[in-house]
């Protein structure tokens, strides 16, 4: 094997460089190599410093996160950073790109850290369920104070350089890692800099330990968003030891936390999520050097609620982007929604004051299709009906580049028939973005049975670098999202009319850890669309009709399934729902029954196992991480329960089986008999996770 850390010496500067892509990540052949290299450059006697760096696109982005659960492999992390922080010669960490967890923490060891401007520096280990276990808890409050300390090993977030010079993170910005490191050694050397290490210095806790309200204060805005999540609060109480025990106590307790969390379920979990994320950026199948299509120029066909937010998210990533509207009227209406969610957001300091402006600046809007005549990529976002979607894909054929991939932002309807009226059915593909585009990460990346891998890899490639997360589907009515949302949908309808209501429907699920259940979901969404399609369709849903009848049409109508407080978003059961929905029940002459949580948690969750079932017998979706991380994203399942198919593995795919079987048999619901994989699963004593 090549070596991972190398040394090398410019007169009395020794430079480690460690060089193991693609982050650099610390394994024990890493720690071991960088122990090793700091042992020779200690004991050289022509060597005064040592500035520690990385080879490749960053600084060691964290602990190597493939060996947690495997047995512990030497040097030890004490051992390790020990060598480091009583070095007798100064050690400067030079940073670039991202250093994180393990990463920054190796860098807290050192005397001295440089970054390039562009650089980042967190401990993001809360949002793998952990909290830093090489000393970041106990290090990081004595570098930049409890405060930011506790917004980012809480929070999880990394800073930028900027901020880490401002907060005393960094010693000062480079142009290169390497050399600035080497520039920034020899001025310790010549202006004889005080070499300290971070472990005896008290000085940024005095305040807090005057006052302990500064702590308590900064952990519980940090946790306000950290329901159900266990790793925020453990971190938050490591600080703490930082704040009332010594630095040997306080790392004691540190690696006590660390390690209780390295073994639970949640962390396992979403550890599961964060490799599940990145597999599913990979494509199989396709041919040998398949690449993207080069982008410059994105158009987004249409300013309304979704174009609007698409367009926002290629703004928000720096990239231009030309906004086609059929009108002057609809295309000044959906840029002034865009730039006031921007200055929304600049008010409420989510973005910097100067973002609103510099975003609208990428954003070229323009009347009429022939404006899309540049673009190598067109997202069309236009009315949900066939007709409509055929029509615009009929210009964009006219109009568009040799070349261009056509996407369209369809939720449901079938890609390969928009195809079908160009001539150019290999660059048609669906990029299914959620609403608000601009917030949600998940992308579906639509393949219709005649698009090029090539489009599909640009596509995916795209959505990536805008910071989504885009997932790979097949073609089918709704895709894996909506498809699989859909029969809990159904079962929360059915709960009704047996006797659930939607307060009691949707608690089970917000306890369950999901943002909100389908209740909220459909009043947040409007409820006269559905009742417009189901009188179109001439279907009918008794008491959903009624709720519309009486104009409860949701949120925006200030009643929908629950009741709203002018200007509030905040859902309050309502006991006339209660009664419409006894009235209903009773004109159908049907009884009310008591249904239990369990109950509804069973036929509504399972029902979701079970499409999932069926969408990867069916090859809509490649692997069952796909799938979770469909809902990780789109729907917001909790992370610490990795997705609903890997939580299936865990509750034990025979249980679900027997459930459903259960629960069809009482409801005489055939839709909740078991899928065939499901089945098969059972019979073999196999898991989804051996499907991967
Ligand atoms: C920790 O440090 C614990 C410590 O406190 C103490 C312990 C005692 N390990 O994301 P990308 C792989 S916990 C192993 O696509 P990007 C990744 O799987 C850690 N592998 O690239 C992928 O592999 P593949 C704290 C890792 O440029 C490839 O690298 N650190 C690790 O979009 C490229 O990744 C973190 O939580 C790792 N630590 O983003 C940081 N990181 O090509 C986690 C990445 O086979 N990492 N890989 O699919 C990240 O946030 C992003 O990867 C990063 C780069 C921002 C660095």
């Amino acid at each position: 094997m090549a070596e991972v850390v190398k040394l090398e010496r410019h007169d009395v500067v020794a430079t480690i460089t460690v060089d193991y892509p693609p982050v650099n990540a610390l394994s024990a052949a890493v720690r071991g190599g960088i122990l090793r290299c700091m042992n020779v450059a200690i004991a050289d006697p022509e060597v005064k410093a040592i500035v520690l760096t990385c080879a490749g696109r960053t600084f060691i982005a964290g602990a190597d996160i493939t060996e947690f659960g495997k047995p512990p492999q030497p040097p030890t992390w004490d051992e390790f950073m020990a060598v480091i922080e009583d070095s007798p010669k100064p050690v400067v960490a030079a940073i670039h790109g991202n250093a994180l967890g393990g990463g920054l923490e190796v860098a807290l060891a050192c005397h001295f850290r440089v970054a390039t401007k562009n650089a980042k520096l967190g401990l993001p280990e809360v949002k793998l369920g952990l909290l830093p276990g090489g000393g970041g808890t106990q290090r990081l409050p004595r570098a930049v104070g409890p405060e930011l300390a506790v917004k980012m090993i809480v929070g999880g977030d990394p800073i930028t350089a900027r901020d880490a010079l401002k907060s005393g993170l960094i010693a000062d910005i480079v142009e290169s890692a390497p050399a600035g490191g080497q520039v920034f050694a020899r001025k310790v050397l010549t202006e004889r800099l005080p070499v300290g290490k971070l472990r005896d210095d008290d000085s940024k806790l005095a305040a807090v330990k005057a006052d302990r309200s500064i702590f308590t204060n900064a952990v519980a805005s940090m946790t306000r968003r950290a329901r159900g999540l266990e790793a925020p609060f453990a971190a938050a109480e490591a600080v703490g030891a930082a704040i009332d025990l010594p630095f040997e106590d306080g790392l004691k307790k540190e690696l006590e936390g660390f390690n209780k969390l390295l073994g639970s379920d949640q962390s396992r979990a979403q550890r599961y999520a964060f490799f599940a994320e990145r597999a599913a950026n990979k494509l199989e199948g396709l041919p040998e050097g398949t690449g993207p299509r080069q982008i410059e120029r994105v158009a987004v066909v249409g300013a309304g609620t979704m174009g609007g937010g698409i367009a926002m998210s290629f703004a928000n990533a720096g990239v231009p982007v030309t906004l086609i509207e059929s009108t002057e009227e609809q295309l000044k209406r959906g840029l002034s929604t865009i730039r006031r969610t921007w200055e929304t957001s600049a008010a409420r300091g989510s973005i910097p004051a100067d973002a609103p402006a510099k975003r609208m600046a990428l954003i070229n809007a323009a009347v009429g299709l022939s404006n899309v005549k540049d673009a190598d990529l067109v997202i069309e976002a236009v009315f949900e009906t066939m007709a409509v979607k055929k029509e615009v894909f009929a210009q964009l054929d006219k109009c568009a580049k040799k070349g261009a991939v056509l996407a369209s932002n369809t939720s449901y309807l079938d890609i390969d028939e928009i195809a079908s009226v160009t001539n150019r059915p290999q660059d048609v593909l669906g990029m299914h973005f959620f609403s608000p585009a601009n917030v949600m990460k998940l992308c579906e990346i639509v393949r219709g049975p005649r698009t090029a891998p090539d489009a599909m890899m640009t596509a995916v490639s795209i959505a990536r670098q805008i910071g989504k997360a885009p997932v790979v589907v097949g073609l089918c009515h709704g895709f894996v999202a909506n498809r699989m949302y859909d029969p809990a949908f159904k079962q929360a309808d059915g709960l009704l009319f047996e006797g659930a209501l939607p307060d009691q429907i949707d608690a089970v699920l917000t306890k369950f850890g999901m943002p909100m259940g389908p209740f909220v979901m459909g009043d947040m969404a409007g409820l006269d669309i559905g009742w417009l399609s189901r009188k179109d369709r001439g279907v009918k849903s008794e008491i959903s009709d009624a709720l519309c009848e009486a104009g409860r049409f949701g949120l925006k109508a200030g009643k929908g399934w629950y009741k709203y407080e002018a200007g509030s978003r905040a859902p309050i059961p309502d006991p006339d729902v209660e009664r419409l929905i006894d009235e209903t029940l009773a004109r159908l002459s049907r009884k009310r029954r008591a249904i239990s949580d369990e109950e509804i948690l069973e036929r509504m969750l399972y029902s979701i196992v079970n499409e999932g079932a069926r969408i990867l017998e069916e090859g809509i979706a490649a692997r069952p991480s796909d799938i979770d991380v469909v809902w990780l994203y789109g729907f917001g399942w909790p992370v610490y329960r990795g997705g609903p198919m890997y939580w299936a593995d865990q509750v034990g795919l025979k249980h679900i089986a027997d459930r459903l079987v259960f629960h069809a048999k009482q409801t005489n619901d055939p839709s909740l008999e078991p899928a065939s994989l499901l089945k098969r699963l059972v019979v073999e004593g196999k898991l989804f996770a051996s499907l991967a």
